[in-house]
């Protein structure tokens, strides 16, 4: 059958003005910003202009149904499916052109991003790392005028350059990424580019862009053609760009928005003034469990996280990860009680073990040595200095460990120093690989042999099929 395809003509409804500028148009950046911003009241001023990172795909796609797309919701009982209009404009990322003529127009007063962990390129320090080498390129590209920035963060500082350049106002840049501090983790990337190429650029980002820090949340497969034949199936329409996602959604902010913003807390979106509790709750226990399953349930034979959850050995390991995580969360002005620590917990194994969504551990699984970073680390070292072993938070780099040793291909920043560092063996292997996760990690002996001791935990024990199977 001939099916309409999904567009303006067949949802008609005026195009909200383009105020916020996104980059990383991805699954993710629909089901969750795009799907707030749809949702709050004042969403008739909030238009959206999405520019995709590497691939102009998606916004091709997206483009050809004028920005709409369907959120297909999937709970344990059914789907349910909504139309998303708050994408007007979806451009390939290499459109640098554009990108820097919307950021410079006055209206626009909010710019998101979602460009993965991996892309704001900092050092242990903290700072950007002005040697990798993308960076290097991006430097050279402004410096010489000669070409666009690759990067996403170099073509973001291009395009702030061209608000200053017309004089535009200040506005808000709201990080979207799952980063601790993730405002500042963007603000210093940002500010490190800027102050390389042009000293009073970063002078007037100082003084115009407020980095807003949020802890974002809503569990988002990769969508496939089953997924597209549903969409058909049940709305009628041909859509080409649906996206997939958990009925839960969550969004806590923090920081200034001083151009305004769409009212997102009418979606249920949370505006606070400490995020740190809420950030750590969701890095260390969401992530922090997604990146133990990603790891050790591929090592078991597993593909999925709702398979690797019912692995008695892997939600073992994720208890005990949360349970020595939860002995270093503290609440807001420190009361634990407000992060409700227990019901969280609860609530994850029921959205894990959602069946319906086939969320892949091989999705999850990338960039290893950067999400460890923020997932294990933290939980790791507060457990040593707290005079304990941290065994647990141990066992998930060592579960990383083994599966880039096992796997034929990994994908990560650091993915070349990961495969030298797998060719030697023993005690050596073990600390240049912890080197790439934590430089000061790799000096502490003590923490070296803990992991050493806990490499091939899920390789030993025989692959065991998941309850129901
Ligand atoms: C996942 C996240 O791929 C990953 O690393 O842990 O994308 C996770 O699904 C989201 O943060 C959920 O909000």
């Amino acid at each position: 059958m001939d099916l309409p395809r999904l567009d303006r003509t067949l949802r008609p409804g005026a195009k909200a003005p383009i105020r916020i500028v996104h980059l990383g148009l991805g699954a993710f950046h629909r089901s969750h910003q795009a799907w707030y911003t749809h949702r709050a009241d004042n969403a008739a001023d909030w238009g959206i202009a999405a520019f995709t990172g590497r691939r102009p795909d998606a916004a091709l796609a997206l483009a050809e149904q004028d920005g709409l797309f369907t959120l297909v919701e999937r709970a344990d009982g059914g789907d349910s499916f909504e139309v998303v209009g708050s994408i007007v404009e979806a451009v390939d990322g290499a459109n640098v052109q554009r990108l820097a003529e919307l950021v410079a127009a006055p209206q626009t007063a909010v710019i998101t991003l979602t460009v993965t962990e991996a892309a704001y390129r900092l050092g242990p320090d903290g700072q950007l790392d002005r040697g990798a080498s993308a960076v290097v390129t991006d430097l050279a590209l402004l410096a010489s005028g000669s070409g666009n920035p690759t990067t996403p963060l170099g073509r973001l500082v291009f395009a702030l350059a061209a608000r200053r350049a017309a004089g535009g106002g200040p506005l808000a840049v709201v990080c979207c990424d799952n980063l601790a501090s993730n405002g500042t983790v963007a603000h210093h990337a940002v500010a490190g580019i800027a102050a390389a190429w042009d000293p009073s650029l970063a002078a007037w980002i100082e003084d115009n862009v407020s980095f807003v820090s949020t802890s974002v949340d809503r569990i988002t497969p990769r969508t496939t053609d089953a997924d597209l034949a549903a969409v058909e199936a049940s709305c009628g329409y041909r859509d080409t760009s649906p996206v997939v996602a958990e009925p839960f959604a969550n969004w806590v902010l923090s920081g200034d928005f001083p151009a305004g913003r769409p009212r997102w807390e009418d979606a249920g979106a949370v505006f606070v003034a400490d995020i740190e509790p809420y950030e750590n709750r969701k890095l260390w226990l969401l992530n922090g469990a997604h990146s133990l399953l990603a790891y050790a349930g591929q090592l078991r034979g597993h593909a999925t996280v709702a398979e690797a959850l019912a692995d008695p050995l892997c939600r073992q390991a994720v208890e005990r990860f949360w349970d020595e995580a939860e002995a270093s969360l503290s609440g807001p002005e420190g009361n634990a009680a407000d992060l409700q620590i227990s019901a969280y917990r609860q609530a994850l194994l029921a959205r894990f073990g959602n069946a319906r969504i086939a969320h892949h551990l091989a999705q999850i699984a990338m960039d290893g040595s950067t999400k460890l970073r923020m997932r294990a680390v933290p939980v790791l070292q507060a457990e040593r200095a707290a005079g304990r072993s941290g065994a647990a938070a141990a066992l998930m780099i060592a579960a990383w460990m083994d599966f880039t040793a096992t796997s034929a291909t990994i994908q990560d920043p650091l993915a070349d120093q990961v495969a030298a560092a797998n060719r030697l063996s023993g005690t050596d292997r073990v600390c240049s690989l912890l080197r790439l996760v934590d430089p000061a990690l790799s000096g502490d002996p003590a923490a070296v042999h803990l992991i050493e001791d806990l490499c091939g935990t899920f390789r030993k024990l025989p692959a065991c099929t998941p309850a129901g199977q």
